[in-house]
């Protein structure tokens, strides 16, 4: 029976992944700069799918290309530079646009909408054209009813310093946009002893969701994958919702032997987070996961007492009386599972932890420990961890050279 529990809780996570995908709003950015400025390298280094190569997009007008992947919520309006084709090219370029972005929101459905904005200039051209100015100042003026913020992103910032003195340059148009982030989208290498290291996404990535529609942000936090501390402050709110839920619902139920069966609010905790963290994991990666955390642990946690070995590690938790654990050890055993899930979906995203070790005796180790060190913080009795230090996810840890590896699985 060993593997009994593990196994269909796996599977209900995977439904519960499944539906909830399934419902996620498709999130719809446009693209917009002239030629070569870098705008597909952007795309492909800021979203978890490179949807910017799979193949030519569909024409949605004469000018403005759809990417998107089937079972990914992501939609990226693409447009050609202004500069080519003739002397009406702007103009007419411009009418197209508008076309669209009035079609989108007269719509009033989310998804036919466009979210941001993305207008990138080349930093590397060291100034900002006229031609340039007068395209954005036209843009957002037929953009005044729509409202769609619109981030100026100066693509290929090999200098910081060139890439800044751009930005305040630009800053002091007094355009309207909401932003001017400097990005290095790929590293880029000058010779072989020579590498500018890539940087600006993350920063790019949290502007992008301050700024977008509340009904898509849940999407477009796990479509990004510039920014795990995004991925991790929304997945830290899941987990307070969940133990909050399982505080007030009183008990986690104990289950039989050495077993723990979850209660649906943290089968839909576990589904969430991955949903956040965009992976895709197979049902024995999350059997494994379960297993190594609350379930059939009876070896890797205590032996045989592995209910009360685990409850004994939790400050303040009491005996278990008929078959039913307090309010607060509910939401501080659904918080820790949730916490240790987040921890390792860091790990798995960063390449610190490759999919395939996570079902070796080691793994599991591993995960128990983290779960049991998770178990072992201050917390209220809604599971919100008391001491602001023990919110650290290793999201914003450097990771060596040659680790990021082993982060896929399909
Ligand atoms: N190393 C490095 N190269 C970049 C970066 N951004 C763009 N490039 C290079 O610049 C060239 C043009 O980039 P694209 O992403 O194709 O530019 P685009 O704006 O999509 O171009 P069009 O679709 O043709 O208008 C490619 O050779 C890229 O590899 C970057 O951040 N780092
Ligand atoms: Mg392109």
């Amino acid at each position: 029976m060993a593997g009994f529990y593990s196994a269909n809780v796996a599977d209900g996570i995977k439904e519960a992944i499944a539906k909830e995908k399934k419902d996620m709003k498709v999130f719809n950015v446009m693209l917009l700069g002239k030629t070569g400025v870098g705008k597909s390298t952007l795309i492909n280094n800021l979203f978890s799918e490179r949807i910017a190569q799979t193949g030519i997009g569909k024409p949605v007008t004469q000018d403005i290309r759809l990417y998107k992947k089937e079972g990914f919520p992501l939609q990226v309006y693409d447009t050609p530079g202004f500069e080519l084709g003739g002397d009406n090219a702007l103009g007419k370029l411009l009418d197209e646009i508008g076309d669209e972005i009035r079609r989108g929101y007269k719509s009033f459905d989310i998804e036919q909408s466009i979210h941001c904005i993305l207008y990138c200039v080349s930093a590397t051209s060291h100034r900002f054209e006229d031609v340039e100015e007068n395209f954005i100042r036209k843009f957002l003026d037929l953009n005044k009813d729509s409202q769609i913020p619109v981030i100026v992103v100066l693509t290929q910032s090999i200098s910081k310093k060139d890439a800044e003195e751009l930005k305040k340059h630009i800053d002091s148009l007094n355009m309207g946009i909401t932003q001017v982030v400097p990005v290095l989208a790929e590293d880029y290498e000058i010779d072989e002893n020579t590498v500018i290291k890539a940087h600006g996404l993350d920063k790019l990535a949290d502007f992008i969701y301050e700024v977008i529609p509340e009904a898509v942000k849940n999407t477009y936090v796990a479509v990004q994958k510039a920014s795990i501390s995004l991925k991790v402050k929304r997945s830290q709110a899941i987990v307070i919702a969940a133990a909050a839920a399982a505080a007030a619902t009183g008990a986690v139920p104990i289950p039989v032997a050495d077993s723990f069966v979850l209660v649906p609010e943290q089968i839909a905790m576990i589904a969430s987070i991955t949903n956040v963290f965009g992976l895709s994991l197979e049902k024995s990666t999350i059997a494994a996961i379960v297993s190594g955390t609350l379930g059939t642990a009876g070896t890797t946690i205590a032996g045989k007492t592995v209910v009360s070995g685990i409850l004994k590690l939790i400050p303040g938790a009491g005996s278990v009386v008929g078959g039913a654990i307090s309010g607060s050890v509910a939401a501080a055993l659904t918080a820790a599972l949730g916490e240790a899930y987040i921890a390792l979906m860091v790990s798995i995203l960063k390449g610190t932890i490759k999919i395939g070790d996570l079902s070796t005796e080691k793994g599991r180790k591993m995960i128990a420990d983290l779960f049991k060190n998770k178990l072992k913080l201050k917390r209220d009795n809604k599971g919100k961890l008391l001491d602001e230090k023990d919110n650290d996810f290793g999201e914003n840890k450097d990771i060596k050279e040659g680790q990021r590896n082993g982060n896929k699985e399909d």
